[in-house]
């Protein structure tokens, strides 16, 4: 399993704090020489080298986003923009490696006969101009790493349920029902406004991962909110089989028909199959469709059944292992 290494990102530190950093430790190294021009020499090093070591640790922290599965790599340029982030990281990574060059240059011509404290302030105002270049992109790489370690685990590898469909319409009251997850639930649209994994255990040894997402609505990809599109993103890309949830009673606020035609669009965009179920079924079904009610319970345990029948066909297609006796469960 791939992990998503986001929650492991230390805080970005501030150009400020790089710099106050860096040099209190040149300091205490400059203090173990007794030859003021050597403590210079030595000074001046170490500030550009404590610089660049800081600056590449910072660099190294971020993933490579491009290994990273299909999922991550989109939400994180939802929400983020990822050649922002691509970009703030080389302009880190330059800055690291010009504080070295310019600590070492410096260090370089602290001939004897020059006036070496003159070159140490030299030196040090050129890193610390260095430093404040990149003061936006560690202002930016730190908000960034605030929002991705935000992020659920989403597995790739156990089998996965993305529960879809308008705003309102009682995913997440399912989700909470058969799964762990403990999202949000409240009578107005965009409650949930990210993703939220949940799972169920399955007999005594395996589990499936239950994906709650926000509500989409029916209108042009390019005009969804960034909640929206996070949905969407979950649906392409981790889903092994898709529940749609339609609400017949209208009580979410949107129309049936609206409700048909967003689900017309998954079926396009995804190759998994999509089952679709009625929720609300207290309230009103529809002919031709699973019915269920998150609230009394009914038909809840029908759906999940017809969710595990998928889960059988993809161990079977997938795994090629043939399937467990019943039994054992
Ligand atoms: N009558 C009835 N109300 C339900 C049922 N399921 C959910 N609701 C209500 O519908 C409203 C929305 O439920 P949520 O589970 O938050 O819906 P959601 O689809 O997750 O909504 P968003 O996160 O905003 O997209 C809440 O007021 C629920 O109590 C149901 O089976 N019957
Ligand atoms: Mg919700």
């Amino acid at each position: 399993m791939l992990e998503v290494e986001f929650e492991t990102i230390p805080t970005v530190p501030t150009a400020d704090e790089v710099l106050d950093r860096s040099l209190r430790r040149a300091a205490a190294k400059k203090k173990l020489k007794t030859n003021i021009d050597k403590a210079n020499e030595e000074f001046v090093r170490a500030v550009g080298s404590a610089i660049h070591d800081k600056l590449k640790s910072v660099v190294s922290s971020f993933p490579s986003f491009e290994r990273l599965p299909p999922f991550y790599q989109e939400v994180t340029d939802i929400l983020v923009s990822l050649d922002r982030i691509k970009k703030s990281l080389g302009a880190v990574s330059w800055a690291a490696d010009q504080a070295r060059i310019v600590g070492s240059g410096y260090t370089r011509s602290m001939r004897s006969g020059v006036d070496t404290d003159q070159k140490r302030r030299q030196a040090v105002a050129r890193i610390a101009s260095i430093v404040h270049q990149v003061e936006d992109d560690l202002a930016f790489l730190n908000e960034a790493r605030n929002i991705l370690r935000k992020l659920p685990h989403v597995s790739e590898d156990e089998f996965t349920v993305v529960v879809a469909g308008f705003p309102n319409v009682g995913k997440s009251s399912f989700i909470r029902l058969v799964s762990t997850a403990e999202p949000e639930i409240a009578a107005y649209p965009f409650t949930t406004k990210g993703v939220i994994v949940g799972h169920r255990e399955i007999g005594k040894r395996d589990r499936i991962q239950f994906i709650d997402t926000p509500g989409v609505l029916e209108r042009p990809a390019d005009e969804r909110n960034p909640i929206e599109k996070q949905a969407v993103s979950a649906i392409i890309n981790t889903a092994d089989v898709v529940l749609f949830i339609l609400d017949a009673s209208e009580h979410c606020g949107y129309s049936i028909d609206d409700q048909i035609r967003l689900q017309d669009e998954i079926r396009q965009l995804v190759d998994v199959p999509v089952e679709t179920v009625v929720n609300k079924a207290d309230i009103r079904g529809i002919e031709g469709y699973p019915a269920m009610s998150t609230l009394t319970g009914e038909g809840v345990d029908e759906v999940l059944d017809l969710l595990l029948t998928y889960r059988k066909e993809a161990t079977q297609t997938n795994l090629r292992e043939p399937p467990q006796p019943e039994t054992q469960e």
